[in-house]
């Protein structure tokens, strides 16, 4: 029988402050999740504003109880009891009403890769304590369409509250969608579980710091491989949401096609074909995927190699995340896919360059001479400053009361990021979306397949990635690894943008 919510998650909270002997679920102990279910929707949240253009509700973050496991609470942080998508349109005023009910922590909510004003975009330097509540209120500008997503962005705390279940999904729809509306829309969230014999989920290890937290399970919205039906020849656009801590996901669909049509900041200009594609964390796609072969089409991951350090690295290859089964039946007639989506025009010449170096520090020790073989996990939930590990950028780790650049509303800029550590890490910037220009590792330079708006990009180990930002709204913005572990031990900076 599971404790109450509240005295659990109090529990589960400590976990993070160095009391330190919690055990790994040992192997063939850990829960079934049932597969081949019905893909469930996401729940939408209402609006509560009958004016035409505005977009009002109320959000509450608070301990709940989820079912991952047949007969097993898991107990969890939820917004609203779950993992609401918001879903509004270009040019709509949103305003919500947030409150704070988990115990004894700040947290706040991150619009993440939404042009929203800062002070209202839930920095760790804007917290809401714990039985507080505050309004966060923007306008969402023509040409934001987008799928975005939200989740908390506390100081020291986001990667604990995200991977206990706090995030959302921001869908923004256009004025005028170019994309046929029989192909459907339909969300699918990735998160990361890993549930422990008794249903809870156990404290981050100094593995999960290192590496950030990779789960047991990889779900689509709450659920393992969850079935749809689809029929021949039917067309499906397919959203999807990396919302893990830390999960690489190279994804392929077998028996089906997939077409690129959108990233993290809207449409792409025109469709792209793809084999395969890489999500990292905190990244977006938007798909078109073609059921052109009887059968069963599945979503499965292929091997990754992101520069795992120590024991324990996950398999991360031949996980099936969702199988659509394809009925015999034909689909009556698809309208094509429109040859041109949308228009990028690129941003332009730079007049600032900014340099951004990451690197990785594990406790004093050169990050390739630590050995972590044969080293005993069962002690190895420690807190995380314990062990010295550190995430940096320009050889800093972040400090809230730092700006370490200062830029100007309505410039454009060149950020060239550069990966000295010895895993890739995905850089995210608030407050706008860019543009790649580049990739150069060992020399060599690629550019990108199709112009896109992005607001994550995965820095390969060694790699240097070129690209243009323009923030077009003042105030202080954060940039870091969204692998969260590595943004909580340091690896963030600030820039303040200035009027
Ligand atoms: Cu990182």
């Amino acid at each position: 029988m599971a404790k109450p919510a509240a005295a659990q998650m109090k529990h589960d909270m400590g976990g993070m402050s160095g009391h330190g002997n919690h055990k790994m679920p040992m192997t063939g102990t850990n829960p079934i999740l049932s597969e081949g279910r019905p893909l469930k929707d996401l729940p939408r949240l209402p609006n509560q504003s009958a004016v035409p253009g505005v977009f009002k509700a109320k959000l509450a973050a608070e301990p709940g109880v989820v079912r991952f496991a047949e007969g097993l609470d898991t107990p969890a942080l939820l917004y609203n009891g779950t993992n609401p998508v918001i879903e509004a349109s270009e040019g709509d005023k949103v305003e919500i009403s947030f409150s704070n009910g988990i115990p004894g922590e700040p947290t706040t909510i991150h619009w993440h890769g939404m042009p929203v004003p800062a002070d209202q975009d839930g920095n760790p330097s804007d917290p809401v304590a714990s039985g507080g509540e505050r309004i966060y209120a923007f306008d969402l500008p023509e040409g934001s369409a987008a799928s975005y997503w939200f989740h908390p962005h506390p100081h020291s705390l986001t990667a604990e509250q995200v991977y206990r279940g706090l995030a959302g999904i921001f869908l923004v729809k256009p004025k005028d969608d170019p994309i046929p509306p029989e192909y459907g829309d339909t969300i699918l969230m990735l998160t990361d579980l890993r549930i422990a014999a008794d249903g809870t989920m156990p404290d981050s290890t100094m593995v999960d710091f290192m590496n950030g937290r990779v789960g047991d399970h990889v779900l689509v919205n709450g659920q393992k491989n969850p079935a749809m039906v689809v029929a021949f020849g039917e067309k499906r656009r397919l959203r999807l949401f990396n919302a893990t801590n830390a999960r690489f996901l190279r994804l392929k669909f077998e028996n089906a096609s997939m077409t690129v049509i959108g990233t993290d900041g809207g449409l792409i200009e025109k469709p792209a074909a793809v084999d395969e594609l890489l999500l990292t964390p905190a990244e977006r796609v938007e798909l078109i995927v073609f059921f052109d072969r009887p059968g069963a089409a599945k979503l499965t991951t292929l091997d990754y190699e992101r520069g795992w350090m120590g024991p324990d690295k996950p398999n991360e290859a031949g996980m099936i995340l969702l199988t659509a089964h394809v009925s015999d039946e034909a689909a009556g007639a698809m309208p094509p896919l429109p040859a041109k989506l949308r228009s990028i025009e690129s941003l332009g010449n730079p007049v600032v360059t900014r340099r951004f170096v990451l690197t990785e520090s594990m406790g004093g020790m050169d990050h390739g001479g630590i050995s972590m073989q044969g080293m005993d996990h069962s002690n190895m939930s420690m807190s995380s400053d314990s062990m010295g590990m550190k995430f940096m950028i320009n050889g800093a780790t972040f400090n809230m009361n730092r700006i370490d650049e200062v830029s100007k509303v309505g410039q454009v800029e060149l950020w060239e990021v550069v990966n000295e550590a010895d895993m890739d890490h995905p850089f995210h910037v608030h407050g706008t979306q860019f543009q790649i220009v580049e990739h150069e590792k060992n020399g060599k330079i690629s550019t990108p397949f199709y112009r896109a708006w992005k607001d994550t990009v995965n820095i390969v180990a060694g790699e240097t990635v070129r690209i243009l930002l323009r923030q077009d709204l003042p105030g202080p913005r954060m940039y870091h690894c969204h692998i969260l572990e590595h943004e909580q031990l340091g690896m963030m900076g600030t820039v303040d943008v200035q009027a």
